[in-house]
Formats: C-alpha cells, structure tokens, sequence
C-alpha cells in the first residue's frame, strides 16, 4: 500500500473510533461522585491507555472556589494506565471538583471532571 492510503485508513480508523482512540477515565480513587470520611492523601486515576504525562494535567476545586492545579502528576509504578497526583494535606469537609486533562499517545486530548466530597 502506498503511505498516502495508509494514512487515510489511520485517519479514517481514528474518526470512526473516537471515543476508543483516546484516553478515557475509567476508574478513579476516590470514586467518581463518592463520599469519602478520611481526607485522600492523593488522587489516582486509571484511563483507558497510557496518558503522556507531560501534556497531561489535574486540577482540583475547592469547596471555597478556588482551584488549584496538583503537582507532580505520576505514573503509578503498579499501573501503566494510571496516573497518581497529590492532594493538599487533609482537606476540610466539602465537595471537591477533579478536572482532569489527558495527552493520548496519538497527540490528541480528552478532558473530564468529577466530584468527590469529604465528610466528617
Ligand atoms: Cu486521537
């Protein structure tokens, strides 16, 4: 096959694929929407394929309206698919906003965000 072929196949692949081609939250710690009792010390999250880190970012909203971007982002030694960013030292009771940025290998990003609150 000639390369201009190829690559329209690999176009054609990406767009009828959208969703399967690129980084996708699959599961989170906290959970998606959960009530947790004991501040997290940190957020960990596991997507659909290996994010690249670099173009990759979490932010986090705090009951009081501000936000805040967590740093460093990790790759969990355990997990390729997901990543591990710190959370300030033990947040106060409220609802917090996860607003995640992924950089998939194909260069392409996908965003989300949820909720998780802290009880007493
Ligand atoms: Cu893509």
């Amino acid at each position: 096959m000639t390369k201009p072929f190829i690559c329209a196949l690999v176009l054609m692949a990406i767009t009828a694929g959208q969703a399967m081609a690129h980084a996708q939250l699959v599961k989170a710690d906290p959970k998606v929407g959960s009530t947790v009792t004991t501040p997290p010390a940190r957020l960990w999250l596991r997507f659909s394929q290996v994010l690249r880190l670099s173009g990759s970012g979490v932010k986090l909203s705090t009951p009081d309206g501000k936000s805040q971007v967590l740093e460093p982002l990790t790759q969990d030694p355990k997990d390729v698919r997901a990543v591990i960013a710190p959370l300030p030292a033990s947040l106060p009771p409220g609802r917090y906003k996860v607003s995640w940025r992924a950089l998939s290998p194909d260069a392409h990003h996908t965003q989300g965000d949820f909720s998780f609150t802290v009880a007493h």
